[in-house]
């Protein structure tokens, strides 16, 4: 059923007015991107009303509410989303191919809202989409960066950042609600004052500096059935409005060092995943916006309830890894100083409303906080802090008199530190990991001692991904197959693409499943020519790694086996070959210089490699700019082979993985993260799995022995590869990867050459290329695996992954929006 809003006529109509609005022009004068603002404001329309409907219905229904807090939100764009999701999409299409538009070019205008860096920021923005879609009121609590992630350029095969002013033309799925700002407080001192009344000590904070959060909601429409749940973004301003009486006072440097504040605040996003960068302005942005959403949400409750006692009844904080981690100690705060509770009572609600998610082990992205920096900047909280460690100290000496070891390893506050992920288990009621690998490896290494000393908390939830985006959306020809052959109940049961099983081994089925991937790989070539003017051939298999560029997901790896490919390529020139496309595509931090030189590396390699005209389009290699959401919905679905080639225990799930598999690209990779119960799903036959396992990695790292140096010394082909990096082959400046030949083998690199076991999996890697290779050369061998690859992920729905989470920890109502 369309909504009227969405009968042709009325939609065209609309979208003219809106032009004449907006720009004062028709629509045959507007820009592409005037008209894309029109259509999305004409789309917006339909959502606010349904906006307005579920504000109702949950007003009426008083269920209970998850607040998802989230330094990131990847959410891409919206236009297309919120079509798939309102069952518009064909018919829009339409009506814009009736005014002469093409609906692609006019998604193209959107920008990407990317307010995330890799697989956490997009994993929560899947997730916004499972809880509208399943019925269950949410909100995603974030920041408003005025830049996202920045977009990359590559310039002389170097990467360059340029910043995305993604709110340069006005961003049309926002709104501002000034009625609910908040402010925020840094810095000051704590005093303390008898309250002779309660008999009890009373914490006033004075001297601080103050912010106004100011919330911008965006609409998260769930497929289907009318609910629309609110992303909900902060953004600072200065206070001056509230009390600009500081320049009265002669206060002027308090009135600047403000209104700075406010400006720098959420100016950007830091772009590093799985690294902590331990800069002060990174803890102001999350006390700002966990700050602003706790008191958003309790005044939100106060609203309807009158015990606060009973909080956890109605409200959950999920931290989504340890960056809003000080939420707990805020809600404390709160509790505490303004609702006037005592501390058992404020422990005992904190404790029910706080859980966890654990999303790394990489040690270089634990957060701890300088005891100097974090009670300078937020001393009441400090101080709370305090409080809960000396209890929880005490705990643990109850538990293991006499042993000091057991602090030292579990303190919150130790060795000068705050410790986010000892405080977020200690308080959180619940600590999940995102693969059950990942969660494995918390239980039985990472997190041992707090597994030991409180087992109940610990629980897994392998990730997943939405399919409305990621197939619907990304790779319309393969919905509509699927649709065709299955009916369209996989939209929001994902696990009926089971019935296509069927399919494996029917030919005709086969062969349109093949076509369809051969159409996509298509469109992607067209893309890359676009985009990279590099020429491609649709013939040819597409390996692709895309991911977040970081040591451990090891691209190295990849291109390493590439520079051996050439190698045997050149030296047997006779030898049978199938043609191959290498693409990457990743963003590195732009502070990790090792990564940026891998980028550099791939693109050197690139040139020569595409330029040899002796191996005649054997090898291509292609550095996809800018990977982000809107072009990764493109690649997946002209995938072949999915790279998901992490050091065994480094990946703790990967998201990636999943869709390339939804999208019929059997995995080449190692038993890391998700791979693992991929294989499971597919079985082993179906994908390609090198290496060594999570066992044997954590065995090297805890007892040593692992010496590239051997590998180097006995295997020529691999000491050839190594050697070219640093012998003019790729680079005239023999100097230029030497450090990446360095991290490989020189013995002064902590804590070992090689610390991600490069050339121990190389020969692991390349028998398995070599059995992709044979594997695709049988047609239909292989287009029955990548069918199968799509009929067995039905498990790696992030709805199958939100329903978990509220069987086991949130125990949400569902909640009835769209009448019948
Ligand atoms: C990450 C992990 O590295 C990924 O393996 C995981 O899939 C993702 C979502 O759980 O979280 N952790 C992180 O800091 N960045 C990630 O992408």
């Amino acid at each position: 059923m369309i909504d009227k809003q969405f009968e042709k006529e009325e939609f065209k109509k609309s979208v003219k007015e809106n032009v004449k609005f907006l720009y004062r022009k028709t629509l045959e004068e507007a820009t592409q991107e005037q008209i894309f603002q029109a259509v999305s404001y004409t789309v917006k329309d339909v959502i606010i009303d349904n906006w307005l409907k579920s504000q109702k219905a949950y007003e009426k229904q008083d269920p209970k509410i998850v607040y998802y807090m989230s330094m990131e939100f990847l959410m891409g764009r919206a236009l297309g989303n919120n079509l798939i999701n309102l069952g518009a999409y064909g018919e829009v299409k339409e009506a814009l191919e009736e005014l002469g538009l093409d609906i692609n070019c006019i998604e193209d205008q959107e920008p990407d809202p990317a307010l995330g860096n890799g697989g956490l920021g997009r994993l929560a923005a899947c997730f916004l989409d499972s809880l509208a879609t399943l019925n269950y009121c949410a909100y995603g609590c974030g920041i408003r960066y005025r830049y996202g992630m920045f977009k990359q350029e590559i310039r002389d095969g170097y990467q360059v950042e340029a910043p995305d002013n993604w709110l340069k033309n006005g961003y049309p799925f926002e709104l501002r609600r000034p009625e609910y700002a908040k402010e925020v407080h840094f810095g000051g001192y704590v005093r303390v004052e008898w309250d002779p009344v309660k008999n009890e000590n009373k914490f006033i904070h004075e001297g601080y500096q103050a912010v106004k959060a100011v919330p911008y909601d965006m609409p998260i429409t769930g497929y289907n059935n009318d609910v629309v749940n609110t992303l909900r973004i902060w953004d600072a301003e200065p206070i001056v409005d509230f009390n600009l009486d500081s320049f009265d006072k002669g206060d002027y440097h308090n009135a600047v060092e403000q209104e700075n504040l406010a400006r720098t605040i959420v100016e950007v996003l830091y772009p590093n995943d799985n690294h902590m960068a331990g800069k002060e302005l990174r803890l102001k942005q999350q006390y700002f916006f966990v700050s602003a959403s706790l008191q958003a949400a309790i005044a939100k409750y106060k609203k309807t309830h009158d015990d606060i006692t009973k909080l956890h009844e109605k409200v959950v904080f999920q931290m989504n890894d340890t960056h809003p981690t000080v939420a707990v100690a805020e809600l404390m705060r709160i509790l505490i100083d303004e609702e006037g509770l005592g501390w058992d009572q404020a422990w005992d609600i904190t404790t029910k409303c706080c859980a966890y998610t654990n999303h790394t082990i990489m040690s270089e992205a634990l957060e701890k906080w300088p005891i100097e920096l974090f009670s300078r900047l937020l001393p009441r909280v400090y101080q709370i802090i305090e409080e809960i460690n000396r209890r929880f100290i005490l705990e643990i000496q109850q538990k293991y008199p006499g042993n000091f070891e057991k602090i030292k390893k579990m303190a919150i506050i130790y060795d000068g530190q705050v410790k986010m992920a000892h405080l977020a288990i200690v308080a959180g009621y619940s600590v999940n990991g995102v693969a059950r690998l990942h969660t494995e490896i918390l239980k039985n290494q990472e997190l041992k001692d707090f597994y030991e000393m409180m087992p109940e908390k610990f629980n897994n939830k392998t990730n997943g991904i939405t399919q409305r985006r990621f197939l619907a959306h990304g790779n319309p020809l393969l919905a509509d197959w699927v649709t065709d052959k299955i009916g369209p109940d996989w939209i929001t049961d994902l696990s009926q693409l089971s019935k296509l099983k069927v399919y494996a081994d029917d030919e005709k089925a086969l062969q349109e499943f093949m076509t369809i991937k051969f159409k996509n790989k298509e469109r992607l070539a067209k893309y890359i020519l676009e985009h990279n003017g590099v020429e491609v051939d649709p013939h040819s298999i597409f390996d692709i790694q895309v991911k977040r560029l970081h040591e451990y997901k090891r691209q190295l790896l990849n291109i390493l086996h590439v520079i051996y490919l050439y190698n045997q390529i050149k030296a047997h020139p006779e030898m049978d070959f199938y043609p191959r496309t290498f693409i990457f595509g990743a963003k590195a931090s732009a502070a990790y210089a090792r990564a940026k030189k891998i980028i550099k590396l791939i693109n050197c390699v690139a040139d020569v490699v595409n330029n040899d005209a002796s191996i005649n389009g054997k090898l291509k290699v292609v550095f996809i700019e800018n990977y982000r959401v809107s072009n990764a919905e493109i690649i997946f679905a002209a995938a072949d082979v999915s790279e998901q080639i992490s050091t065994a225990s480094k990946e703790a799930s990967g998201t990636g993985n999943m869709k390339f598999m939804l999208n019929g690209a059997p995995t080449l990779g190692t038993m890391d993260g998700a791979n693992v119960e991929i294989v499971q799903e597919v079985g082993e036959e179906n994908a390609f799995i090198f290496g060594m396992s999570s066992d044997q990695i954590i065995n090297y790292e805890n007892n040593g022995g692992y010496d590239p140096d051997f590998i180097y010394n006995t295997d020529p082909e691999i000491r050839q590869v190594l050697m070219q990096l640093i012998n003019g082959t790729f680079s005239s400046d023999t100097e230029m990867f030497r450090d990446i030949y360095n991290s490989l083998l020189d013995k002064r690199n902590m804590p070992r050459p090689d610390q991600y076991f490069i050339l121990g999996d190389f020969r692991s890697y390349a028998e398995a290329q070599k059995r992709v290779e044979e594997a695709y050369k049988d047609e239909k061998r292989w287009a029955k695996m990548a069918l199968l690859n799509t009929a067995c992920s039905g498990k790696f729905t992030s709805d199958r992954t939100i329903q978990e989470y509220v069987d086991d920890i949130w125990h949400l109502d569902k909640v009835v929006v769209k009448e019948n």
